[in-house]
């Protein structure tokens, strides 16, 4: 699964990776993300416990095929995006996920967030597969100024929809004071 850039790019820039199909529903919320950004990503199942061999081998290779950022999801004990970044000099974004075999996710937040020094992961919220995929975004435009703009499209995107939201619940508390009023 792939998506297509109109700016040219059609190779995939970030690479989504997670350590079992049970994660998927966590992190195609980054595919979607990205999708919606035209970021060109790829997105597979890579464990670090179940295929170790595998795990080495995309991070080995993930550079020279132009990935330009890493995003990894895994629950429990997540060792996945740690790994990965031990193996690669490119930037990895962790996604904890609060998985069948999480206690109650903590496990998984620790897991990822408590790196040594010299081997950053980005860690995002439990769950935090959206944030992820913008967070790759963010990074990929630092060097793409059509995507650039598009971020700063979505951010202004956020602010236009909670200026919506507020109007909508300002007309509540309207409604509610107008009826206090008359019963009074
Ligand atoms: C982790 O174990 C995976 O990332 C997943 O979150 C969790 C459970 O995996 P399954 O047993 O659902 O395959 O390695």
């Amino acid at each position: 699964m792939s998506a297509e850039s109109n700016t040219g790019l059609n190779t995939p820039l970030v690479g989504i990776i997670m350590g079992s199909k049970s994660d998927l529903p966590i992190m195609e919320e980054a595919a979607k993300v990205l999708e919606e950004l035209q970021v060109p990503f790829e997105i597979t199942v890579v464990s670090a416990h179940r295929t170790p061999e595998r795990m080495v081998e995309y991070a080995n290779n993930a550079a020279s095929r132009g990935i330009k950022t890493i995003v990894a999801g895994a629950g429990g004990a997540a060792h996945l995006p740690g790994m990965v970044a031990s193996l690669t000099h490119l930037p990895v974004i962790g996604v904890p996920v609060k998985s069948s075999n999480s206690i109650d996710g903590w496990d998984s937040v620790l897991s990822i967030l408590q790196m040594p020094g010299g081997v950053p992961v980005a860690t995002v919220a439990l769950n935090g597969g959206k944030n992820a995929g913008l967070l790759a975004a963010q990074i990929v435009g630092t060097s793409n100024e059509a995507l650039s703009e598009r971020l700063k499209d979505y951010k202004e995107g956020l602010k236009v929809s909670v200026l919506e939201s507020k109007k909508v619940v300002e007309a509540i508390s309207y409604s509610m004071n107008v009826r206090n009023d008359r019963e009074k």
